[in-house]
């Protein structure tokens, strides 16, 4: 007898693209994943990714019961139990040694789910932690600064309008393998190709010819780290070949005559040296997009997991500005999501953000949006002395392997006296563990994205309910969050109405709040006359299982800028004084001291999302991918051939890896993904063990940071290779 099929579809949840998938179900397994062509977004497209969201379903080693761990034995415990203990504990060590005592680590899937979006914030406020990390500082956190000291809102990050564009530059992105990053738009490719056959022109500047740059007109190789210079140089170039357009923003655009000045010493022909880019080629680049009706420069993770990574995005929205790209169609835009986490106020919306409001303990370094830079978190364990750090919470995060000097990490979390992990693998990071509270899986809860249309280059809006029922004996990331939540409440003796809100806010569940966030968002009553007198309601939501398109991007200035703090009208400050003060320590980079032997960059890989899908068999099948690309007259120097293994050595470690010769790379840069280095141990991980590789954050230095923001300095780390 065969059990009955059924079909869903659903919004992936493993990248920013989200994808429309079509799934077929068996009973509890899924027989299909395909893309699903009714979805208005995706129209069809998944990346191999996909199909995999149905392997994580069925994954042997997801837990799926909560872990206590006695020395190196776990034991499952009952959930009730479970969340007693986490809350207990976290409230012994808060009693003991302070509120600060417990630091918490949020990584990148909290912001694909739905649970953790909604139910975070206040559970986090509950906590009342100063030692507050996440995965942001080792990826965005630049960007979210440019965006609170520019334009006032840590999330009004504009977007490049893909689709209308006629010119676009590309720095520090590979959308081809990552599917678009703070530019939520699936088939990058097919997009990408648009732009040509409009007659368009694609730039890609970029340390390795990259996959994006096998699709474009021009690939430009720049230095590792030094793309600052270069974007200083091409905003002088606006100024002084009088290139700069405004547009209709000229008066709420304050600044302009700060950022001339602070550009006036970066002329091309200072730069060209430190950059390894020709002055005439920096002149070209930007007079073409300065000259082109609808262009846009676009900058990522290269450019922001960087040491200058502040004044690259500030210098990255001052040239969309001053070319006019910005809030036009086919430049740089803002989204207008149904569910508006920019402009609702919270709890709805995240809040405009803050920065510098308290310093980190050893290094000083700066909070952002109540956060501390991850860079700093070993050191702050290490540190005890006031406010000491005993515990650590982990959300949905692998620091382990994902941040700075990882090792250094790794002993830190061995030595806490307590530590919680929402995880439902048992990884490098979790092993450390005294109680892992598993969430339930990618397909057992409904989905939303709260935060992605935020940065989506299209406006649209899709629920995807869950596709399997949870187990009695599983629970939901909000369930998990809550439930500690109130527990806490509970043992503080917290006053009647917080413990009713809390326990209203247990008994609404996401999908409550998501209805009441469209109710209060822009598309609502007349904002989405299309969808009705009313506007767009959750009933037409749920009604429309493949999504509701709710058009292109528009123009929205000056509306959708913020009231600034105090009396301040909405603006857009071209040069904050946080970031021109930084300019100097720039200006030390025209003349660069000697250069080291090589510079070690990352890469991503189509088939691996950061740490967490290698346990995944059908992704890992093929050669093995975690190898270290080199330029052939590199390698002819070293004396090495492809698949020889080679000692890399940086200031905090040192590992044997593969090297694989690339003529895409620049010579004197060497390259490797991150996400691997499976091997530590006391895992539970059997496809990821077996694929093991080496973590390129073995590598990499916690003390190299861009300084303002604190975020790690990924590119362009200094290493030794030898032949071993
Ligand atoms: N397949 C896949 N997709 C992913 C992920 C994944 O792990 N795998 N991760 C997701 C996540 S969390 C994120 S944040 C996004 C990131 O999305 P992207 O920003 O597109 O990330 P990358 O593909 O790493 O591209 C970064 C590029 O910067 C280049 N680069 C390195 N150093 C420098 C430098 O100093 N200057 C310049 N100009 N370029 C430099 C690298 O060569 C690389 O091509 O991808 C997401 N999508
Ligand atoms: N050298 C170098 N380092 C990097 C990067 C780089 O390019 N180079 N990229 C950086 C970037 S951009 C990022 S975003 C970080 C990522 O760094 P992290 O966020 O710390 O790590 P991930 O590998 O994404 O691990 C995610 C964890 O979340 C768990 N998980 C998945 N889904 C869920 C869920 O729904 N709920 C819960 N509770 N858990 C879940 C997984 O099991 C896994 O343990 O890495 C950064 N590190
Ligand atoms: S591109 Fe991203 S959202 Fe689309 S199928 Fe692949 S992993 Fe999923
Ligand atoms: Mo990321």
């Amino acid at each position: 007898m065969t059990a009955a099929h059924s079909t869903h579809y659903r919004t992936c949840s493993l990248c920013e693209a989200m994808c429309g998938l079509t799934l077929t179900v068996e009973g509890d397994r899924v027989t299909s994943v395909r893309g699903d062509p009714d979805d208005p977004f995706s129209r069809g497209y998944l990346c191999p990714k996909g199909p995999a969201i149905a392997a994580l379903h069925e994954d042997p080693d997801r837990l799926r019961r909560p872990l206590r761990r006695t020395g190196s034995t776990w034991t499952t415990i009952p959930w009730d139990e479970a969340l007693d203990e986490a809350a207990h504990r976290i409230h012994t060590l808060q009693t003991t040694h302070g509120p600060h005592a417990l630091a918490v680590y949020l990584g990148n899937p909290t912001v694909h789910n739905m649970g953790s979006m909604l139910y975070g914030p206040s559970f986090l406020r509950a906590l009342g932690t100063r030692h507050r990390y996440s995965a942001t500082s080792v990826d965005q956190l630049p960007q979210m600064l440019a965006a609170y000291l520019m334009y006032g809102h840590q999330l009004l990050m504009p977007v490049p309008d893909v689709d209308h564009t006629s010119h676009m530059v590309i720095i520090g992105g590979n959308p081809l393998v990552s599917n678009g990053s703070i530019m939520s738009a699936p088939d990058m490719k097919r997009r990408l190709a648009a732009i040509r056959s409009r007659g368009g022109k694609i730039v890609v500047i970029d340390p390795r010819r990259t996959e994006t740059a096998d699709v474009a007109d021009e690939h430009v190789f720049v230095r590792p780290g030094s793309d600052a210079l270069l974007l200083a140089a091409m905003a002088h170039v606006l100024f002084a070949d009088k290139r700069v357009n405004l547009r209709e923003h000229t008066n709420l655009i304050r600044n302009t005559g700060a950022l001339e000045h602070a550009v006036a010493d970066f002329t091309p022909e200072r730069v060209a040296q430190p950059t390894g880019i020709p002055a005439t080629t920096i002149r070209r680049m930007t007079h073409e997009l300065a000259a082109a009706d609808t262009g846009v420069l676009y900058g990522r993770v290269g450019i922001s997991m960087h040491p200058f990574g502040a004044i690259c995005h500030w210098l990255v929205n001052a040239i969309n500005i001053l070319t006019g790209a910005l809030d036009r169609r086919g430049g740089a835009m803002f989204s207008r999501p149904a569910f508006d986490i920019v402009g609702s106020p919270p709890p709805l919306g995240l809040g405009r953000g803050s920065f510098g409001r308290w310093r980190s303990k050893v290094r000083g370094l700066p909070e952002f949006g109540g956060e501390l830079p991850v860079a700093t978190l070993a050191e702050d364990i290490a540190a005890r002395g006031d406010d000491p750090i005993r515990g650590l919470l982990t959300i949905a995060g692998n620091p382990v392997l994902s941040t700075p000097n990882g090792p250094r990490l790794d002993a830190a979390l061995a030595g806490l006296d307590f530590m919680v992990s929402i995880d439902f693998y048992l990884n490098e990071t979790t092993r450390h563990a005294h109680l892992i509270l598993p969430p339930s899986g990618p397909l057992e809860h409904g989905h939303f994205d709260v935060a992605l249309h935020a940065v989506a280059v299209r406006n649209t809006v899709k629920y995807s309910p869950p596709v399997f029922a949870k187990g009695d004996h599983q629970r939901h990331d909000h369930e998990i969050l809550v439930g500690i939540e109130r527990r806490l409440h509970t043992h503080r003796g917290a006053s009647l109405p917080t413990r009713l809100e809390v326990k209203l806010r247990e008994q609404l569940g996401p999908e409550r709040i998501l209805a009441l966030g469209l109710r209060a968002g822009p598309w609502s009553f007349g904002g989405g006359l299309r969808q009705g007198l009313r506007g767009l309601s959750w009933a037409q939501v749920t009604a429309a299982p493949h999504g509701i398109d709710l058009g292109p991007l528009e123009p929205c200035l000056p509306s959708r800028l913020p009231k600034r703090r105090g009396s301040g009208a909405p603006h857009i400050d071209l040069a904050p004084a946080a970031l021109l003060a930084d300019v100097a320590r720039l200006a030390a980079e025209l003349d660069p001291g000697p250069r080291e032997p090589f510079v070690l960059i990352g890469r991503r890989q189509l088939r691996s999302n950061n740490s967490w899908m290698h346990n995944v068999a059908k992704l890992m099948t093929g050669k093995p991918r975690c190898t270290l690309l080199m330029h052939p007259t590199d390698a002819t120097a070293l004396g090495v051939a492809d698949g020889a293994d080679v000692r890399v050595s940086s200031r905090v470690g040192s590992l044997v890896v593969p090297i694989e010769i690339d003529d895409g790379i620049m010579a004197g840069v060497v390259s490797l993904p991150h996400g691997f280095g499976h091997d530590r141990g006391g895992t539970a991980l059997r496809v990821a063990t077996a694929h093991a590789g080496v973590s390129i954050n073995d590598l990499t230095d916690e003390q190299r940071i861009d300084t303002l923001s604190g975020v790690a300095a990924f590119s362009g780390v200094p290493v030794a290779v030898e032949a071993i």
